[in-house]
């Protein structure tokens, strides 16, 4: 173990992104480094992991103090789908169970800690195009609702104890590693698994509902980047504008069927698409570029080609 090192942990391990965050963290720290924690236990895990329900901070607290943590990713959230579906539990753990963290790392003056924003704090008062990183926030999931919250309490315990909280607003992020879980841009995942699996897909999104998403290495790379730069240069202390690219439905099933001329799509709408409509097409992250060097390097053709290379030679490894 490198004495220098921080010592992170991270809550939601098993989850989308922290599947792949964990592995980057563990590349830059150190196995002995990374405490990867969560409610499900992953498979062929490699390195130290403790099973947690975050809702049970007093056991947080107890692996902060055994593993001498200093810093923590807080990933753990129900996203924009899921939550309309249970707004009580989304309450409980993207406004309650961060507060809590919080307090946590203030007591025990931890170094840094990450909690991830979202899209979802816009709304349909916010401009559609380029929303810029201050500007009306009005959203209408309890997602949204939850997360803008957090972002206020990051920017108070900043003020107020110094405490060091980073976050950045992520699009949906796009990835083949780890399924999402209940979110609306959910959507330009499932069709890469229909496309490959040689299927029809059945879209819950209108062919024209633009969002704004990022490709998951542009995700991971944000992430450290801002965990990295040096405190002095961060403006934003609630959340910071990320965008990469932004597309429709009807576009990316164009662009996957370039490569797949067989695939077929129907659209068929759903209650997602009322959280769509609510959101920001695309995102002015200058506050981003010129903090700490935010820049994409994915867009919607080198995202699809990647996707598929990945999803086909696995999909073929399982045949
Ligand atoms: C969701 O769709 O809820 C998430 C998000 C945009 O934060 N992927």
């Amino acid at each position: 173990m490198h004495t220098s090192s921080p010592r992170i942990l991270i809550t939601g391990a098993a989850g989308q992104l922290g599947t792949e965050l964990t592995a980057e963290l563990q590349k830059l720290y150190g196995e002995a480094n990374v405490i990867a924690t969560d409610i499900r236990t992953p498979k062929n895990f490699q390195g130290i992991f403790e099973n947690i329900d975050v809702t049970n901070t007093i056991r947080l607290a107890y692996l902060i103090d055994k593993y001498k943590i200093t810093q923590i990713y807080h990933l753990v959230a129900i996203l924009s789908a899921k939550g309309e579906q249970n707004p009580t539990l989304a309450w409980q753990i993207n406004v309650e169970v961060t507060r809590q963290i919080l307090e946590i790392a203030r007591e025990k003056r931890l170094e840094k800690v990450y909690v991830p924003s979202s899209i979802a704090v816009f709304g349909d008062k916010t401009p559609k195009h380029n929303a810029p990183q201050y500007t009306i926030l009005n959203p209408s999931t309890i997602y949204g609702v939850s997360k803008l919250t957090c972002e206020m309490l990051f920017e108070y315990y900043y003020q107020k104890y110094n405490l060091d909280v980073r976050s950045l607003r992520y699009p949906g992020i796009i990835s083949y590693k780890a399924m999402p879980g209940g979110g609306t841009t959910d959507y330009a995942i499932d069709i890469f698994h229909k496309a490959v699996a040689r299927k029809p897909y059945e879209c819950f999104l209108k062919p024209d509902t633009y969002l704004p998403m990022i490709y998951m290495p542009d995700a991971l790379q944000a992430t450290l980047q801002v965990m990295h730069a040096e405190a002095h240069k961060l403006r934003v202390r609630t959340s910071y504008n990320i965008g990469a690219m932004t597309f429709s439905p009807r576009q990316i099933f164009e662009e996957i069927q370039k490569h797949l001329p067989e695939f077929q799509i129907t659209y068929q709408p759903d209650f997602r698409q009322q959280i769509a409509d609510s959101w920001v097409h695309s995102i002015d992250d200058s506050f981003a570029r010129e903090d700490w060097g935010w820049q994409p390097t994915f867009d919607l053709p080198a995202m699809v080609a990647d996707m598929l290379v990945h999803l086909q030679k696995r999909e073929m490894a399982w045949a």
